[in-house]
């Protein structure tokens, strides 16, 4: 920010944020969140101010840029950022914005370049965003130093990217070595991406991620998803059965056999690592609870693997059975417009038409992805009535749902307090 320009001294969000930090200390917890978390613009912004601005945010998998010159471009809210991978084969994330006059750098979701070239006028920078060329007459003192891409911070685990626009970062180096170490027999230097697929949802991002973290009404609206999913989240599930905590005794002993990570691991409220065995004689999340993908990942021997579920708040959940995963990313486009875009990974090798059919892969998670669609735009249009009040969650079946809005709730206080003191 131009320190001329302080946006802070004639900020129109300050009485929003005053509102916002007064119902987070008086919300009742274990409720739903008041209305306007759900459907405000002023608390859209703010969430993106103070969420997705600040937070570490899951971008995308390195497999999708596999080689130099190679990059992704995402939306964060109104900032675009391309990730790119360098020439010494690292991974750069900028602000994807001309430091000319401020054009969209590179304009297409996917592309391989030699350098970063602004469609616009023409300059050119450096994989690492040094800025090498902008054009012949811009004067004899025009420094290129002083105009290269603003970096993002970025970090890699496990095959994941995430980026971060804070000024400062918080910490994730416990959560990118959980990843190295969960994921290292999948090898996720030789995975790909299998098929894609990007949904808008009508409603707040919070409620995708609410529908997400519970299995309450998996009954009632996933019959696809019910052919190999548990709905107990782990054996520390209040619902749990002694059938299923027998069937996880027998499934771990496999695993631990086979040197492959299955211990639940929680890193505060923001991530959470556990394998947990779908249904008893079911290998994959598919529709005939049989594997697609003919090639294992990885260095994996079985394809009985269970599901390892990675949650990273606020904004993916991961599935990683063993011969594929699906990954998740959720990211607001309005207060009640959401981006959640799905991606089936399989080995690198694995051959499609052969090794798997990526239209039989997709159907369970397809299906699924719709179902909760609806839930949530459903659930958005009750909320959005002047009849709503915060309900209260279920803590034997929404114990995931309470976790993320306490986990929400205690990011949005302490960052609102770093950026406007004052307000406590
Ligand atoms: O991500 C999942 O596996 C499921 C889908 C429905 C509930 N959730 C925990
Ligand atoms: Fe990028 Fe002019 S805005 S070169
Ligand atoms: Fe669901």
């Amino acid at each position: 920010m131009d320190p001329r320009f302080p946006a802070r001294l004639d900020d129109p969000l300050a009485p929003a944020r005053e509102a916002t930090v007064e119902m987070l200390q008086q919300r009742r917890v274990q409720y739903s969140l008041p209305q306007p978390f759900y459907n405000d613009e002023r608390l859209f912004q703010l969430d993106m101010q103070e969420i997705f601005e600040k937070e570490w945010l899951f971008a995308g998998m390195t497999c999708e840029i596999p080689n130099k010159g190679n990059y992704m471009t995402l939306e964060v809210g109104d900032n675009p950022v391309v990730i790119v991978r360098g020439n010494n084969g690292e991974v750069h994330a900028f602000h994807n914005v001309c430091r000319h006059r401020g054009s969209r750098l590179c304009v297409t979701d996917k592309g391989k370049v030699a350098k970063l070239v602004c469609p616009y006028h023409q300059w050119t920078y450096e994989l690492d965003g040094r800025l090498l060329f902008a054009g012949s007459d811009m004067g004899k003192d025009f420094d290129l130093n002083a105009h290269g891409l603003k970096p993002v911070h970025v970090r890699t685990g496990g095959g994941y990217i995430f980026i971060s626009l804070a000024d400062e970062a918080p910490e994730i180096d416990g959560f990118l070595e959980s990843l190295d170490h969960y994921l290292a027999p999948y090898d996720m230097d030789n995975v790909k991406v299998a098929v894609e697929s990007s949904i808008i949802e009508e409603c707040n991002w919070k409620l995708v991620i609410e529908n997400n973290r519970e299995c309450y009404h998996c009954n009632g609206s996933h019959p696809e998803l019910l052919n190999s999913l548990q709905e107990f989240d782990d054996t520390d599930d209040p619902r749990a059965t002694q059938a299923y905590k027998d069937l996880v005794a027998r499934k771990q002993a496999d695993w631990e056999a086979q040197g492959v990570p299955y211990k639940l691991t929680r890193l505060g409220r923001r991530n959470r690592l556990t394998r947990t065995p779908l249904l008893n004689g079911v290998e994959s999340m598919t529709m005939n609870g049989k594997r697609a993908s003919k090639k294992l990942m990885g260095t994996l021997q079985s394809a009985d693997m269970g599901s390892l579920r990675i949650l990273h708040l606020p904004n993916s959940w991961n599935h990683f059975m063993g011969d594929h995963a699906v990954v998740f990313r959720v990211l607001p486009l309005g207060p009640q417009k959401t981006l959640v875009t799905t991606k089936w990974l399989v080995h690198k090798n694995a051959a499609e038409g052969v090794d798997y059919d990526p239209a039989e892969m997709r159907r369970v998670w397809d299906a699924t992805n719709d179902q909760d669609r609806r839930l949530a735009e459903e659930n958005q249009r009750g909320i959005n009535s002047k009849s709503y009040e915060p309900g209260p969650y279920s803590e034997t079946f929404e114990f995931g749902v309470i976790d993320f809005v306490n986990w929400y709730s205690e990011r949005m206080l302490e960052n609102l307090d770093l950026s406007a003191p004052h307000l406590h």
